[in-house]
């Protein structure tokens, strides 16, 4: 297994950034085409952001089996415990891949990327890291995912605190005993309902502070017996042949019908059957629910009587599933639980409403509101990420004219299909921003949009060419394509991370491709067949 970076320069064909599906994805294929390349990946394990989100309860909150890469030989040997696994099997999973394909002998664990420059003359990117280590590359991927930088609430006294705390997504290795603890969670976006089910179990004393409520739907969780795992493989490669013509990159879609043309009674024999899956409730529902106020409606409403029936107390319950909706349903990234709207129904467990009650300082001994002192032996920030952007702009990328990555997008993103940007030629994102990103289960964009990168170092090396580079006018244009699909929508309704709205000053806009996964792959063969139009080659 390669450990942190060499200390002298590399010279590659293409770097990657990151050891999540898509990093992994990159490697794979890249080399298996003869490319040199390499991944450096800031943690000291693959994953990404499986390897980072070690908080208790932390599991995949995405329908299960599609969850993994599609090579025949990888899913076919390896079993999942659960429906929907956790982050300890996730793990597992992924040394079971590293394993087969042999992946870690060419990535550098520990070594995160500091800073890139592009060198106009020879077309490469020379990228340093944090530890020192360089490397000159053709291509600079970059696979940091959407989560790559927490965030924390700017809030008076937070060193002050000597008790435990952390983010969810910087929780340590070795895990946090919660037993008879008394325990506040900031945040109840996914990261915090699950970690609250799990705190909800052992903690003396459990206060969840609450500034939006989640929407949250059943996981449908269940155990998988040797007899389930064959069942699910009898049918996975049919299931998988159906991403790419789905809105999410799942094998099921959108009804394609209005929610208010058919008939009470069909509306909602439906919404009982997608109740029962849970997650399709949010991406199986009818065509409109995000883009037509009153069909919304019918699903908020659905979804907020099953919710507040489960909550005993009728302020609590006023408070998590208003009768009025908050925001409109499936704006925000809906998050699956298990039992996080009973847990409101223990004595140990007690909710506080940011908006009533806000957050002043954090004292040593805990935190106080503007009505009352809270004492706590643990605090955990479930605050959620400087989502899509954040990773990328941490780095310290500078483009031709000298201007760096965030500086270049500080007004917000310009980025031609989501993949690149003009003035940093060779420079190519996955997952990013105004691409499907947060809209698309992470591994079928790994993968489907991952073959349209390998694709275009194919094309460029079949044909000669050197440099590749977004053109300033495509960015726009493809940019206000994006703002369109948003203003058709009902997205900038809710203050989420899909809009950059949870991050204070952080230009606000929608940040995943609303089109679905289908228009985005024709949008991508228009470009590549009318010779990479909307970017210079040379
Ligand atoms: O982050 P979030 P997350 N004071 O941004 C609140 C994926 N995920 O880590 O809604 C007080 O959703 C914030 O409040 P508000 C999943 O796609 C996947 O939970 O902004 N509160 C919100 O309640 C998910 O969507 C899995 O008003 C503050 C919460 O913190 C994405 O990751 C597991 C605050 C943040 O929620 C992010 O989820 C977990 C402040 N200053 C997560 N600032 C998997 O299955 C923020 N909040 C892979």
């Amino acid at each position: 297994m390669s450990t942190a970076a060499p200390a002298v320069t590399e010279v590659l064909d293409v770097l990657v950034v990151g050891a999540g599906f898509a990093g992994l994805y990159q490697l794979e294929n890249l080399r298996s085409r003869g490319y040199s390349v390499k991944v450096v990946e800031a943690g000291e394990g693959l994953g990404g952001i499986w390897h980072w989100n070690r908080y208790p309860g932390a599991r995949v909150d995405s329908e299960g089996p599609i969850y993994q890469f599609t090579r025949p030989d990888l899913w076919d040997e390896f079993a999942f415990s659960e429906l929907y696994p956790g982050g300890d099997e996730l793990r597992r999973y992924f040394k079971y891949v590293d394993a087969k394909l042999d992946l870690s002998k060419d990535i550098y664990y520990n070594t995160r990327v500091a800073s890139a420059e592009f060198d106009d003359t020879a077309n490469t990117w020379t990228v340093t890291a944090e530890n020192g280590s360089t490397f000159v590359c053709k291509y600079f991927v970059l696979c940091t995912g959407f989560a790559a930088k927490p965030i924390f609430p700017k809030l008076p006294g937070m060193d002050s605190f000597a008790g435990i705390n952390h983010h969810t997504g910087l929780w340590p290795e070795g895990g946090i005993d919660f037993a008879g603890k008394r325990i506040a969670i900031i945040g109840t976006g996914a990261s915090g309902v699950q970690v609250a089910q799990e705190a909800s179990k052992e903690a003396a004393q459990l206060t969840i502070f609450q500034r939006t409520p989640v929407q949250a739907l059943p996981m449908r969780q269940r155990q998988l017996t040797d007899e389930d795992n064959a069942k699910i493989k009898s049918d996975l490669a049919d299931r998988f042949s159906r991403r790419a013509a789905s809105f999410s990159g799942f094998d099921f879609d959108f009804i394609p019908k209005s929610a208010l043309e058919v008939s009470d009674e069909e509306r909602s024999t439906t919404y009982e059957r997608l109740w029962e899956y849970g997650f399709e409730f949010w991406l199986g529902t009818y065509q409109d629910v995000f883009v037509d106020d009153d069909a919304n409606d019918t699903a908020y409403e659905f979804w907020r009587d099953r919710t507040r029936a489960r909550i005993k107390d009728p302020v609590i319950a006023e408070k998590l599933a208003p009768m009025t909706k908050a925001y409109p349903f499936g704006v925000k990234r809906p998050s699956l639980e298990q039992t996080y709207y009973d847990i409101f129904n223990q004595d140990n467990v007690r909710l506080v409403d940011l908006h009533e009650d806000p957050i002043e300082t954090i004292t040593p001994t805990g935190l106080k509101t503007t009505s009352e002192e809270h004492e706590f032996d643990i605090i955990v920030y479930a605050t959620g990420f400087d989502a899509v952007t954040g990773g990328l702009t941490a780095m310290d990328i500078r483009g031709t004219d000298g201007t760096l990555l965030r500086e270049k997008w500080s007004n917000g993103v310009r980025a031609n299909l989501g993949v690149a940007t003009a003035g940093f030629p060779n420079l190519l994102f996955l997952y990013g921003p105004l691409s499907p990103s947060g809209f698309c289960n992470g591994p079928s964009c790994a993968e489907i949009q991952g073959d349209l990168i390998v694709d275009t170092i194919d094309y460029m090396r079949d044909n000669g060419l050197n440099r590749i580079e977004s053109e300033a006018d495509a960015d726009a244009a493809w940019s206000d394509h994006v703002a369109e699909l948003t203003t058709e929508a009902l997205y900038d309704k809710a203050d989420s991370w899909y809009m950059g709205a949870n991050v204070p000053g952080k230009p606000r806009q929608l940040l995943n491709y609303p089109g679905g996964l289908p228009l985005y792959l024709a949008k991508w063969d228009e470009i590549v067949c009318a010779g990479y139009k909307g970017f210079t080659l040379s």
